[in-house]
């Protein structure tokens, strides 16, 4: 009789329980499909799905399966949205503060080269404006996406900006894809990022602070926080970041992909001045590199655009500080060489290897970082030694075969007038490896004074005297930069 009672007492408990929590049949559910429908905001997006100031509010709950067969959901957090929107004060949804003379003294940059002053006025959770494509807003990733590590490596960064970086991923980011936030300290000296970060982080469970014994550089910080991460994919981000809405899910969804991709988020511009958060000029462009390996930004190509500038686009090289990774083809790769010292240099190497290896090299326009571009570098580099760029190129200004990236480094060549044009390798002397583009004698080497001429019907490359009225010397180019092109002739003249 009382075992009895019990059972019954049980089970009045549990259904209380189940009405008030489960979501969708619950009290919750009434309470929380009020608060929404109550929300004067609330607007009619595409597909009837009612939005907040364009982003959805009510996530398509079930997940889709799409033609591959791979289950997609939406992955926005709509509370931390809300949240985020309503928020107000200094430097919120993502604006510049307003700088007085006072914040624009010296000593306010001198630590790290941007305003700390500034940074410090600011909060450390403070929301950013969703500037993402808008076709990012409707976008579904895989149900099941690998977790990562998040690894920061440090070297006398601010307090108020590593903590931002830190919060700012904890509150942009689905804690089930977080393994773990390693930051990694590289010997810095400052008093704030002993023991005081080490209380701080103790609120924040999933941070683990690392410490290199001596001054190492970022590569090697980040080899350190590499080799202590569990997460399946692993993201680097620089110290200084803040990663804005639904950041993650679009990188680790082209890893599971294929594990072989690095990807890369939008880089956008936290202002050194005012914090202010925007893009970059010009948005979305790719990484490039001149002759004497200076990192550049280049527009993309119309043909890798696609319809859809929201989608991931293929990138010859990264800008170096943010990316994710899978963990163990960042190793097969061989992580970073150990060598390269404090700054600078290992964006290519990884970019180059990645590319060698069969993998590739995406940057993903719905995920979207802020970096803080520093007025100028605060850290001193041990010996003073810069090797920011280990290696360049000589000359190359010659006219060679293969793809646009360069990667065959082979010349056309010929020995004398009238002999068979080959390919030789590129000895960089120009000589008989020198040929020009003109447009009176297209392919034309001017030491012999005659053109490439090739004769279809037998299939041979051979000199020629130039005529420019003989089908045979004719060239078709399907892509012709005039620019680089019009240089080279005045370079070469
Ligand atoms: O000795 C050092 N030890 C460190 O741990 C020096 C630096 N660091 C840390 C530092 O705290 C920061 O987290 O390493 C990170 C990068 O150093 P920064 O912020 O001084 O470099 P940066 O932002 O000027 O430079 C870019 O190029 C670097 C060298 O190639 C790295 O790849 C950076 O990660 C990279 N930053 C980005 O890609 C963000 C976008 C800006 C650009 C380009
Ligand atoms: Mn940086």
């Amino acid at each position: 009789m009382r075992r009895k009672e019990k059972r019954l007492l049980q089970f009045a408990g549990l259904l209380i329980a189940a009405l008030l929590f489960l979501p969708n049949v619950g009290l919750w559910s009434l309470y929380r499909d009020r608060v929404f429908e109550n929300s004067p905001e609330i607007v009619e997006g595409p597909g009837g799905i009612p939005q907040i100031q364009g982003v959805n509010v009510r996530p398509q709950k079930d997940a889709q399966v799409g033609r591959d067969g791979m289950r997609r959901k939406d992955w926005h957090d709509y509370e931390a949205i809300r949240r985020d929107a309503a928020r107000s004060g200094n430097g919120e949804q993502g604006k510049p503060f307003p700088l007085t003379d006072t914040d624009r003294v010296d000593q306010a940059y001198r630590e790290n080269g941007f305003n700390i002053y500034v940074s410090d006025r600011i909060s450390l959770n403070r929301s950013v404006a969703d500037i993402r494509h808008p076709n990012c807003k409707q976008k579904l990733y895989g149900e099941k996406l690998p977790n990562t590590s998040i690894i920061i490596p440090f070297h006398n960064e601010g307090w108020s900006s590593l903590l931002r970086t830190v919060h700012s991923v904890l509150n942009r980011s689905p804690p089930e894809l977080i393994a773990e936030v390693i930051l990694v300290d590289d010997f810095s000296d400052k008093e704030h990022l002993k023991g005081s970060l080490e209380e701080y982080m103790v609120r924040l469970p999933k941070v683990r602070i690392l410490r290199t014994k001596k001054r190492e550089g970022l590569i090697r910080t980040r080899l350190l926080g590499a080799a202590a991460a569990n997460g399946e994919v692993i993201t680097f981000l620089d110290s200084h970041c803040e990663a804005n809405i639904n950041w993650l899910p679009p990188l680790l969804d082209r890893i599971a992909d294929n594990r072989k991709s690095i990807v890369c988020p939008m880089i956008d511009v936290i202002d050194h001045d005012n914090f202010g958060y925007e893009t970059q000029a010009g948005d979305a462009m790719r990484g490039a590199f001149d002759w004497e390996m200076y990192y550049k930004r280049i527009p993309i190509p119309s043909e890798l655009t696609k319809d859809d500038s929201s989608e991931p686009f293929e990138s010859p090289v990264m800008a170096g500080g943010l990316f994710a990774v899978d963990r163990k083809w960042f190793w097969e790769l061989g992580g970073y060489d150990t060598g390269l010292e404090i700054w600078g240099g290992e964006q290519y190497e990884i970019s180059f290897k990645v590319w060698m290896c069969g993998g590739r090299m995406e940057d993903i326009p719905c995920s979207r970082v802020g970096h803080i571009y520093r007025k100028y570098v605060p850290y001193k580099v041990p010996g003073g030694v810069s090797l920011a760029r280990v290696f360049t190129f000589g000359w190359r200004e010659d006219i060679r075969v293969g793809g646009p990236m360069h990667t065959k480094k082979v010349c056309f060549d010929a020995i004398s007038h009238n002999s068979p044009v080959t390919l030789y390798d590129c000895h960089g002397l120009k000589g008989n490896q020198l040929w020009r583009y003109r447009k009176d004698k297209s392919l034309y080497h001017p030491i012999s004074n005659s053109c490439i001429d090739s004769n279809p019907t037998e299939r041979k490359v051979f000199m020629n005297t130039c005529d420019p009225s003989v089908p045979s010397q004719q060239w078709l180019f399907e892509k012709t930069n005039t620019t680089i092109l019009e240089t080279f002739n005045r370079n070469s003249n």
